[in-house]
C-alpha cells in the first residue's frame, strides 16, 4: 500500500465540490477527447472552462494535440462535461492518476462516459477513416500488472473484484449504430476489440501479427484504463476509435506509423465522429 500513489475519497471530493463551485451545469454525460478529436469540447454552449493545470489534484497535458481543458456546458440542451486532451500511460503519471478524471465525472453527477480516441487498424477490412465502436478491450498493461484498481480499495467508489465483461455498454453501441446509419455514415461504421498498450513506441510488426491474432481489431494507447475506473465506480460506458491508420502488418510495406498522420486523419473525419457523438448525446435516457 505504500507504493500505491492514488487519490483518496475525500481528494476526489475536494476537486468535484471545487468545480461545481464555480459552475452551475450539472452534467450526466462526460466526454473524453482524443488526439485531434477536441473539437467536441468547442460544441458545448456556455460555457465553463478550467485549465488542467488550475484544477486541484489534475495532472497536466503533455501531448502536442491534445489541449489540456475541462470544458462544462450543453449539449444541444443537455448538461455535458468533456475532457479536452486526455493522460497516458506513456507521459510517466502513475495509472491511477491518468484516471483520476473518471472518479472526479462520477462525483459531478456523471452517470454516461463517452471516450474517443485514434488507433490504428489491425482488421484488415478497416480503412482509414473508419470509425469503430468498441465492444470490448485487451488490457495488455494489465497483464502485466498495470491496473488502475491496484492499491486499496475504497468501496465507496465500487467493488475490489469489478466484473469487465459487461464493460461496454450495449444499448449505446446499439444507439450509435443507429444514429450512424441514419447520419449516413453506414460505410465507415464499424465494430470491434481494442487493445491498449502502454506506448509510446508504435507496435513492430510482430507485435502487430501477435495482436491481431489475439482478436484485436484497433490498437492504441489509451480509453481502457478509463474504462475500467468509470465501470468500477458504476457509470455507464461508450468508446469509440477513429481508425487513423493502418497497422503495419507485413515486411514489404513501405508504411509507418507516425503522430503527424494521427491527427491528420482526426481533421478529416473530426466532424463526423463530432456529429455521431453530439447526436447520442440528445437520445441518452437518464435516470
Ligand atoms: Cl498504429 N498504434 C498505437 N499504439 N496507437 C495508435 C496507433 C497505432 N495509431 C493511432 N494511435
Amino acid at each position: 500500500p505504500e507504493s500505491h500513489t492514488g487519490y483518496s475519497y475525500e481528494d476526489c471530493m475536494a476537486t468535484a465540490d471545487w468545480l461545481l463551485a464555480q459552475t452551475a451545469v450539472r452534467p450526466l454525460v462526460g466526454i473524453v477527447c482524443g488526439s485531434g478529436l477536441g473539437g467536441l469540447a468547442d460544441l458545448l454552449k456556455d460555457q465553463v472552462v478550467f485549465n488542467y493545470r488550475d484544477i486541484p489534484n489534475f495532472p497536466q497535458s503533455t501531448v502536442h494535440g491534445h489541449a489540456g481543458r475541462l470544458v462544462f456546458g450543453t449539449l444541444k440542451g443537455r448538461p455535458c462535461v468533456c475532457m479536452q486532451g486526455r493522460f497516458h500511460l506513456y507521459e510517466g503519471y502513475p495509472i491511477q492518476k491518468i484516471t483520476l478524471p473518471m472518479r472526479i465525472f462520477k462525483l459531478l453527477g456523471v452517470e454516461t462516459v463517452i471516450l474517443t480516441n485514434a488507433a490504428g487498424g489491425l482488421n484488415q477490412d478497416f480503412k482509414v477513416g473508419d470509425i469503430m465502436i468498441i465492444k470490448d478491450h485487451l488490457n495488455m498493461p494489465g497483464f502485466a500488472g498495470n491496473n488502475p484498481l491496484i492499491g486499496p480499495n475504497d468501496e465507496r467508489f465500487g467493488v475490489r473484484f469489478p466484473c469487465m465483461s459487461d464493460a461496454y455498454d450495449r444499448e449505446l453501441q446499439q444507439l450509435a449504430m443507429d444514429v450512424g446509419v441514419e447520419l449516413g455514415y453506414g460505410d465507415f461504421l464499424r465494430e470491434g476489440v481494442y487493445c491498449v498498450l502502454g506506448g509510446p513506441s508504435f507496435e513492430t510488426i510482430a507485435e502487430c501479427r501477435m495482436l491481431h491474432k489475439l482478436g484485436a481489431d484497433a490498437v492504441g494507447m489509451s480509453t481502457v484504463h478509463e474504462v475500467i475506473v468509470a465501470r468500477h465506480c458504476g457509470m455507464r460506458v461508450f468508446a469509440l476509435s477513429l481508425i487513423t491508420n493502418k497497422a503495419v502488418m507485413d515486411y514489404d510495406s513501405e508504411e509507418k506509423a507516425n503522430h503527424e498522420e494521427v491527427l491528420e486523419t482526426g481533421k478529416q473525419r473530426a466532424e463526423q465522429l463530432e456529429r455521431l457523438v453530439s447526436t447520442m448525446v440528445t437520445r441518452i435516457g437518464h435516470n
